[in-house]
């Protein structure tokens, strides 16, 4: 899987940035650039041969338009007051899918909460994660995936969990990786350049991606950090680092799975840098029009990843308009199917948020916890 070479662009070459601003960020101090597929579906270098074939390409396919019929049910259900807040996957799915895609059973993956795609690859289902915003604990005890971790809204705590695991796979001489997915703001956390340090320094069989969906909230990825680009910080740390296109799920896919391939193999850590754009609000309780131009965020649907792969689908001659039509009925039927699940499943009592924290619950908390159900029988 390793024949795909970094592109790197000439000076006076202006397409392929998924993003606005740093394209000559690319080209500089050592960092590799990946691309397989420009924004119209055609290959910039001689795609690899796992995809010229339809079945692995259909896989991909497959589960970002899942995600992304799921995440318009989810942003639907929110704004009729069906759902607690929802952190959307918009333009970001071949991250996820490719990721998904990439990983063994056996392997851990370390979420942040927009790697939907990649969770549903590895068996958690739309109800569950539904269940999950809307505030039942049951939705993070996943029924058919037991060896990853949960989503993670605190930012980068994550990180140095999946350091933690991939030393205890190490120690035990399993072959196996963790898989840790985190944002561009993220990266600025200690928690970030810790577990990074402690990959390299015991070459752990970790692979850190960078969803650099250029925002940070409101933040944006150009006040986020003075360095070049954030695959940069992998130098520190003495760990191979590289830029992908986050909206080219093949060029995505290649170079995940020659991570894991080489995590797995004793070879230790990779930094990527996935480089996207969240053309979503940050979540359902965020309007990104007041510290946003429109005029950028309608730029960058040029690169939605699922029509870029569509495209190439088509140009190859594997795709057909009957096929699109007919996954987009069964998913638009799991997902309403999942949403129903979802609805009719009673609500966790008041104390189910004290219940899963720890094992034996402080006295403090334990007051809290009573005081609590009292109040619960009060309006119930
Ligand atoms: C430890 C911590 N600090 C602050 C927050 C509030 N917060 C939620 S999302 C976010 C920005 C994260 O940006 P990024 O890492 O780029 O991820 P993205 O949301 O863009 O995927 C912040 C600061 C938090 N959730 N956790
Ligand atoms: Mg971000």
């Amino acid at each position: 899987m390793s024949h795909l070479k970094p592109r790197i662009l000439k000076p006076d070459q202006e397409e392929v940035a998924p993003q606005t601003e740093p394209v000559k960020t690319y080209r500089v101090r050592g960092i590799p650039y990946f691309q397989v597929l420009n924004n119209v579906g055609q290959p910039v270098v001689e795609p690899p041969d796992w995809a010229q074939r339809k079945n692995p390409l259909v896989a991909l396919y497959k589960v970002m338009l899942k995600t992304r019929l799921f995440d318009q049910k989810s942003v639907a259900l929110q704004r009729r007051g069906q759902l607690g807040t929802y952190a959307s996957s918009l333009g970001q799915e071949a991250i996820g899918a490719a990721i998904g895609c990439s990983m063994q059973t056996d392997d851990v993956l370390f979420p942040a909460y927009r790697e939907y795609a990649a969770q549903f690859s590895r068996g958690v289902s739309m109800t569950e994660i539904l269940l999950y915003w809307g505030g039942n604990e049951q939705g993070m005890n996943f029924q058919h995936q037991d060896k990853d971790f949960p989503i993670c809204v605190p930012i980068a705590s994550h990180i140095p969990h999946a350091a933690g695991t991939a030393y205890a796979m190490k120690y035990r001489g399993q072959r196996r990786v963790a898989v840790c997915v985190f944002g561009d703001g993220a990266t600025s956390k200690g928690d970030f350049y810790e577990a990074l340090n402690a990959a390299g320094s015991m070459e752990l069989p970790l692979v850190f991606v960078i969803n650099n969906n250029q925002w940070a909230i409101s933040f944006s990825r150009k006040h986020q950090s003075k360095a070049l680009t954030l695959a940069h910080k992998s130098v520190a740390a003495g760990i191979p680092g590289e830029q992908v296109d986050g909206n080219d799920v093949i060029a995505l896919r290649q170079r995940i799975g020659l991570a894991l391939e080489n995590a797995r193999d004793g070879r230790g850590p990779t930094l990527i840098e996935a480089l996207t754009y969240r053309l979503c609000d940050h979540t359902t309780a965020d309007n990104a029009d007041r510290y946003r131009d429109s005029e950028e965020v309608k730029n960058q649907w040029v690169n939605d990843p699922l029509v870029r792969l569509r495209k190439h689908m088509q140009i190859l001659g594997l795709w057909s308009d009957q096929e699109e039509k007919d996954l987009n009925s069964r998913y638009l039927a799991e997902v309403e199917q999942s949403t129903r699940a979802y609805l009719q499943t009673p609500p966790q009592p008041v104390s189910s948020m004290f219940d899963y924290l720890y094992e034996r619950l402080p006295d403090a908390l334990n007051e809290q916890r009573n005081a609590a159900m009292d109040q619960g029988h009060q309006n119930g």
